[in-house]
């Protein structure tokens, strides 16, 4: 039955994004966010807290009005797909980050925006479209917060009232003016006094509330440092994280614990084939063959097998594989084999 009070327009674009397995969240105008974001931005970046994302100043040149990177954008239109599941990786121990366990999210949530791009095109809603997922100069939790798709938790990832933290999010730019949409909420919450997720980040990647300096967080050094020693100061917090870390998202609240989204995503068969031992024995050719499309991808053959090195430290766990690596072609893998090793010796002294 249609909703009145819902424009007929969004509930079009609703009934097409659910056709193609999207839920649409909500509808702003191009240019929507409020000065007060680019300025905590410059703030944030100017304090060193990116390390070396780069990439993150081109978000930055486009600011709040998304016509500074497609100048033709009229609307965007905004999606969150959950993704907790049971926590995986690989066999035998070594932890992946939830989002990262099966298909790559770019690829699973691009497509499906492609394909709604095509709808909408056919039933004459608009003509240009951009779908982004993450890879885009778009300010993505920024824009889900405008449109109140959630709230900005202290984790600084946006919490969907149902869902909490573990969503990814998803854009579509329209050439279109749509009204402006968001959502009915089922329930209204914040953070309140909560800072569980501060208190849980292993390595105290937390500033303050609201405020991650990246260069501290799990997920920056063992995903998007890739040619670099993982700092020793975080090696033995790393625990069993061996790409990304869900520390932050799984202690939060909100979010039911229950959630299953596997066959959403799908497992990649890799996960299920390779033990860290063996992903050290891999060669350049065979890892990028293996994890084809998988997210671990982007963290490189050498970053993987140096993230593998310090798991195994921590874990007390392939001694013979990391002799083998000490041999290793790469100057860094040889090392992270050889801090391994000596972890291996301090945490028997410990017992
Ligand atoms: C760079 C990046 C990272 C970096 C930096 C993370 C970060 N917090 O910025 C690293 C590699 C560490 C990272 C890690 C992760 N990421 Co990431 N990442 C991004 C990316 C590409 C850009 C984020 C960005 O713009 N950061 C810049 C800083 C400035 O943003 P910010 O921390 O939110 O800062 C604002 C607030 O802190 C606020 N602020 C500052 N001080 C104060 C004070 C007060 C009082 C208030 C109210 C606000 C406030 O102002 C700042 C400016 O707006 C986005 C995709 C995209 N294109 O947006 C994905 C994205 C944020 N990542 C995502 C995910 C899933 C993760 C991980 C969970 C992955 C994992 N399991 O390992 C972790 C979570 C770590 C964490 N708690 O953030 C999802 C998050 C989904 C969600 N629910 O929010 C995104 C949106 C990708 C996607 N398409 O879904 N990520």
């Amino acid at each position: 039955m249609s909703n009145p009070a819902v424009p007929s327009l969004v509930e079009l674009v609703q009934k097409l994004s659910a056709e193609v397995g999207l839920e649409l969240r909500a509808i702003l105008p191009a240019a929507e966010l409020d000065g007060d974001v680019i300025e905590r931005f410059d703030t944030w970046l100017e304090a060193g807290f990116a390390g070396e994302m780069n990439y993150l100043n081109r978000a930055r040149e486009v600011g709040a009005d998304l016509r500074q990177w497609k100048a033709w954008t009229k609307s965007v239109a905004l999606f969150a797909l959950p993704y907790r599941r049971p926590p995986g990786g690989f066999r035998g121990g070594g932890r992946v980050a939830s989002y990262a366990l099966g298909s790559d999210y770019h690829n699973v949530i691009g497509r499906k925006l492609k394909k709604l791009s095509r709808r909408l095109q056919k039933e004459g809603v608009c003509e240009a479209t951009r779908p982004t997922v993450d890879a885009a100069p778009v300010l993505e939790r920024e824009w889900a917060i405008a449109g109140e798709v959630g709230w900005r938790g202290k984790n600084t990832l946006l919490i969907h009232p149902n869902h909490g933290p573990m969503v990814m999010l998803g854009e579509l730019l329209l050439d279109c003016e749509l009204p402006r949409w968001s959502q009915p909420k089922t329930r209204n919450a914040t953070c309140g006094s909560c800072t569980a997720c501060i208190d849980a980040c292993p390595t105290s990647a937390f500033n303050a509330e609201y405020q991650l300096d990246a260069r501290k967080c799990i997920s920056y050094f063992t995903i998007e440092v890739t040619n670099k020693p993982i700092p020793l100061e975080f090696r033995a917090k790393m625990q069993d994280w061996v790409f990304g870390c869900d520390e932050c998202s799984t202690i939060c609240p909100f979010g039911d614990e229950e959630s299953d989204f596997d066959a959403d995503w799908g497992r990649h068969p890799a996960l299920q084939q390779l033990s860290l031992e063996d992903l050290l024995a891999t060669y350049e050719q065979d890892f990028h063959k293996l994890f084809t499309g998988s997210p671990i991808r982007r963290a490189g053959w050498e970053g993987m097998l140096r993230n593998a090195c310090v798991v195994l430290g921590n874990l007390k766990k392939g001694e013979k594989a990391l002799k083998n690596a000490l041999d290793h072609e790469s100057k860094l893998v040889r090392e992270h084999a050889d801090w391994a090793i000596h972890r291996h010796a301090q945490l028997d002294a410990m017992r």
